[in-house]
């Protein structure tokens, strides 16, 4: 711990919750405090003690580009010279809606709300509105923010600090919530007709992001997608971590799967609070005003998040930077495999494109049941060891790491050799 973070995090117990304003940040999974930041550029960091850091978090996704990119920063800057905020319908929001649709064929219309949290609440709103029914399905260990009736074996920072069900949900709530393994399709064939008629909709993270990172086995999505339609309930897809960052077209392509609502967020604000959800016009045209579902926002489609969020959109597609994006990652999952094949410790590694995880754990992970066997322990130790040579990865488990544009091949190098040297002392 270093001197003057060890100081900012003593005064900001004494006056925020657990010291930080999200429990992801608190270091506590790896039993230590956090450093405080003192400005981020590309894929670096600077704590306030003047130790440099190269950043897989990038803000827990927004930062695709890196941090700060001049071209994101000069859209602020020249949006906020014509007012920051105005309750009032501005052309960037449609702007906004018009980019959402093009990338993501399945959004007809699109609506921006502040964060990914109000994302799928409102996903799960209209879908209850839609269909006339009040139950969902969910998977183990995905995590839709904290929204009441998604705090049901949830991942992130609830599943890192040991709660997967929050306490202050009512149990109202979370009798209308099925929790199911992720990947097994016979318990969600099993659920539809033990509630016939009452399921409203399935969410999950196509890819499941929020208890390290695992994949959607064979024609699991698929199997979803046919359920749901048969069964007249609405499939969602949480991409605020992977819209428009695995591919342009999100998890959605790269699978050929087709939801009926899309919760976004993280890039598309280019590091300001967005989120956004979107889906067919016709489920859509259910929200306030046209129709009966009420949804809103004071900020929403804020012209500064609205134009860092096409800034970055443009740029990304400008340079191609899935493409980019893909080496980078492969570079890393490169000297990433080659550290694990001489350790003496069993590691699952899993990625896509610019997402990783290292898994503490031997075998097929599929599941929420799969990563929890992760060694913790281990794992403590891997992120200690890497952060005290300069490499920031997720300080926890139960989280993704991401690479952005900005890192260089060099810094994924450096990446490499910090990673061989920190596994063969393990
Ligand atoms: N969704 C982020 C990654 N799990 C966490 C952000 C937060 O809770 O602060």
């Amino acid at each position: 711990m270093t001197s003057r973070s060890f100081e900012l995090f003593a005064a900001a117990q004494k006056r925020i919750p657990g010291g930080v304003n999200s429990p992801v940040r608190a270091f506590r999974h790896v039993g230590a405090e956090p450093f405080f930041v003192e400005c981020a550029r590309g894929a670096k960091i600077w704590d306030v003690d003047g130790n440099e850091y190269i950043d897989y978090i990038g803000s827990w996704g927004p930062a695709i580009l890196g941090h700060a990119p001049k071209l994101v920063v000069d859209a602020v800057r020249e949006a906020a010279t014509r007012g920051l905020s105005f309750g009032i319908p501005n052309p960037l929001e449609v702007e906004m809606a018009e980019l959402i649709c093009a990338w993501m064929p399945s959004i007809e219309k699109a609506r921006m709300v502040n964060s990914g949290t109000e994302a799928t609440m409102s996903c799960i709103r209209l879908a209850r509105g839609f269909t006339g029914r009040d139950k969902i399905i969910k998977f183990d260990g995905c995590y839709h923010g904290h929204v009441d009736a998604l705090l049901v074996k949830t991942g992130s920072g609830a599943l890192t600090h040991g709660r997967p069900d929050s306490a202050g949900v009512p149990q109202a709530f979370v009798d209308l919530t099925v929790s199911l393994p992720f990947n097994d399709v016979e318990l969600v064939r099993k659920a539809f007709r033990e509630n016939k008629n009452e399921i409203a909709a399935v969410i999950l993270e196509p890819i499941p992001a929020n208890a390290g990172l695992y994949f959607p086995q064979k024609n699991f999505l698929s199997i979803l997608r046919d359920e749901c339609t048969r069964h007249g309930a609405l499939l969602i897809f949480d991409e605020v971590m992977t819209g428009f960052r695995i591919a342009r077209g999100g998890a959605q392509e790269i699978y050929g799967v087709t939801p009926d609502l899309t919760a976004l967020g993280k890039v598309i604000g280019g590091g300001l609070p967005v989120g956004a959800f979107g889906g067919r016009a016709e489920i859509m045209d259910q929200l306030s005003p046209d129709g009966p579902v009420y949804q809103a926002g004071t900020l929403s489609g804020n012209p500064l998040a609205m134009a860092a969020g096409l800034a970055q959109l443009r740029e990304l597609e400008r340079i191609n930077g899935w493409k980019l994006l893909e080496q980078l990652g492969g570079q890393f999952e490169k000297f990433a495999r080659d550290a694990i094949a001489k350790a003496k410790i069993e590691i699952t590694f899993h990625r896509i494109g610019s997402m990783f995880c290292l898994f503490f754990a031997r075998g097929r992970i599929v599941d929420l049941g799969g990563a929890q066997r992760s060694d913790l322990k281990m794992f403590s130790k891997f992120f200690h060891t890497c952060l005290q040579q300069g490499v920031y990865f997720a300080p926890s488990q139960f989280e993704t790491s991401f690479i952005s544009t900005a890192h260089t091949s060099k810094d994924i190098e450096r990446t490499g050799a910090v990673i061989h040297k920190v596994l063969a002392e393990l």
